[in-house]
């Protein structure tokens, strides 16, 4: 089985981080390692929220991990709290990748135009460098555009999309991808440059006219299972894209839905089916 290693905060209540990840790629048949950045009460959209930083526990963690001989497939960053953060991830990084151990990284910081509470422009600056050791990164276009000094838009055409692809290419990450991108009325999807074919490529499904927080990280974490899975990096976007779509259209019929997240657990039987017949 392949193991991957997740470098997120533990959002105890709130549907997002770790929290996602760890139920998401687990049903996709990938053990899933975690290195909580930080414990808070609530994600950061909700009032009054506790955190407990754990930035000192990090590195005495992965070398506990590293003398046991760990390996790891493959490294996934999410949500990671300050600018040390980032510098522990880029050891972890260090430490543990290797020529087939993918990393992947989901620059979580912004959307629609905004910083998340307790981000800044230095932060974006700092999360531009760390995408220079990906092979996948899937940033929104809010953080594309923090990370790449770009104007935000909230209308814009294929060449604004591909423009900021252009710009997020010279960070360095093998392979880019913008989340979020909707290409014609009624569309959302993904748009992205394969760095091993050297081409761009979308993927488009029907909008789903709801916004719900942690959407971002469900469709980080089926990513990350399915390349493990060995699906084709397009077949993985599909799979992520329509899964969290589908997600999103099940919530909306629950009339007692949670105001801060998705009813994924109603839908993770739809990733199992998706992985049954892989290797
Ligand atoms: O879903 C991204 C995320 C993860 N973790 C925390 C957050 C957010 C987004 O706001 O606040 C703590």
């Amino acid at each position: 089985m392949k193991r991957v290693l997740t470098i997120q905060d533990i959002s105890c209540l709130g549907k997002c981080s770790i929290t996602v990840a760890l139920p998401v790629i687990s049903a996709m048949g990938v053990e899933t390692t975690i290195l909580p950045t930080a414990v808070l009460s609530t994600h950061t959209m909700f009032k009054n929220f506790t955190v407990k930083d754990l930035t000192d526990q990090l590195m005495p963690i992965v070398e506990h991990w590293k003398n046991e001989n760990v390996t790891f497939d493959a490294i996934y960053t999410g949500y990671l709290g300050s600018a040390e953060e980032i510098d522990i991830a880029r050891r972890v990084f260090e430490m543990f990748g290797s020529k087939d151990t993918m990393v992947f990284i989901d620059p979580v910081m912004a959307d629609n135009g905004k910083m998340y509470p307790a981000f800044d422009e230095s932060y974006a600056a700092l999360n531009a460098k760390l995408c220079g050791c990906a092979d996948v990164i899937v940033p929104n276009i809010t953080e594309a555009c923090f990370m790449t000094g770009t104007e935000y838009r909230e209308s814009y055409d294929e060449s604004y999309i591909t423009g900021l692809l252009d710009k997020l290419r010279t960070l360095g990450a093998k392979t880019t991808v913008l989340t979020g991108v909707s290409l014609s009325a009624g569309k959302t999807g993904v748009m992205g440059y394969d760095g091993a074919r050297g081409e761009y490529f979308t993927y488009q499904n029907d909008r789903v006219d709801a916004s719900y927080h942690g959407t971002g990280d469900i469709f980080s974490s089926v990513c990350v299972g399915a390349l493990l899975r060995g699906m084709e990096l397009r077949e993985a976007m599909k799979l992520a894209a329509d899964y969290t779509a589908e997600t999103i259209r099940v919530t909306l019929q629950n009339p007692a839905k949670p105001w801060y997240g998705v009813d994924f657990e109603t839908t993770l039987p739809l990733l199992t089916d998706a992985v049954r017949n892989l290797n």
